[in-house]
């Protein structure tokens, strides 16, 4: 199943292609870390992409934080991907009509669709989300996490809709690149991907509603194949050691997990 089989092995079986591109990153440099840059300052983002750079499979951000973005912010981010080979990834929760989204997801200041080839998105409003990211302008190779459960104290989301979710992504399995979740759930699918947000070493939760679980137990107990990180990293006084200490502890973990 899913959880005991190699990164190298589920490249082959994906059928979304950043799934595929994901998995051959991950078993090549050895990295289940995706680095959620979280800052406001652009310079801060790119020394962040770059520092971590040699540890991470994807990059993950919420551009629309940044205080200074400009269109100029894009290419030299780019480069830093190409050269360190991550994964550039909005965190954008598309979350509307389909009309709306195809909109949100090629125009505006932030074109999305024209440099990051990961994006996701909630299920809640049905299939339209996938129908119009499937057939917009942008990068050739593209995907979308869904989210089927959230790492927060007091989220509405429950089993049933956790469940369709996951039905929703398995309808569409050359753009659904995994989903967004918190348990191993009915996941068994070996060529999507689980991603594991809500992980960090020292503390337990933040002050506002986020939870913590450390790098091995998402791993090993929750079925966690790339794990994001932010603030264990990002507030951490050297970003490179930081971020090498998760993809060490994580990937120790991942080869226990396929040994089992
Ligand atoms: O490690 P942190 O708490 O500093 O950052 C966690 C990152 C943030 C959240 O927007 C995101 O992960 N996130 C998500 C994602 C990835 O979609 C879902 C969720 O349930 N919890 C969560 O924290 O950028």
């Amino acid at each position: 199943d899913r959880l005991h089989l190699s990164f190298a092995e589920r490249a082959k079986v994906a059928k979304n292609p950043v799934a595929a591109q994901l998995f051959q990153i991950m078993a090549t440099k050895e990295t289940t870390l995706c680095l959620a840059a979280d800052v406001t300052d652009a310079t801060a983002l790119l020394n962040l992409a770059e520092q971590a750079g040699p540890h991470i499979c994807a990059l993950k951000t919420h551009i629309d934080i940044v205080d200074d973005f400009h269109r100029n912010l894009i290419t030299p981010l780019q480069e830093i991907a190409k050269r360190h080979n991550f994964v550039l990834f909005e965190d954008r929760k598309f979350c509307d009509i389909g009309k709306t989204i195809e909109l949100q997801y090629s125009k505006g200041m932030y074109k999305i669709s024209s440099w990051a080839q990961l994006v996701t998105a909630h299920a809640l409003l049905g299939k339209g989300v996938l129908d119009v990211i499937k057939k917009a302008e942008g990068l050739e190779k593209r995907g979308v996490f869904l989210l089927a459960e959230a790492s927060c104290s007091g989220t509405l989301i429950d089993a049933k809709y956790s469940k369709s979710t996951l039905k929703m992504a398995e309808e569409y399995p050359d753009l659904v690149t995994g989903i967004v979740c918190q348990s191993p759930m009915f996941l068994n699918n070996p060529g999507l991907i689980q991603l594991t947000p809500g992980v960090q070493i020292d503390i337990k939760a933040d002050d506002v509603d986020q939870q913590y679980n450390s790098p091995e137990s998402v791993v090993i107990e929750k079925g966690c194949d790339i794990a994001v990180v932010g603030r264990g990293i990002t507030k951490a006084a050297d970003t490179a050691v930081a971020a090498e200490k998760y993809k060490k502890i994580l990937w120790d973990a991942y080869l226990q997990r396929i040994k089992k």
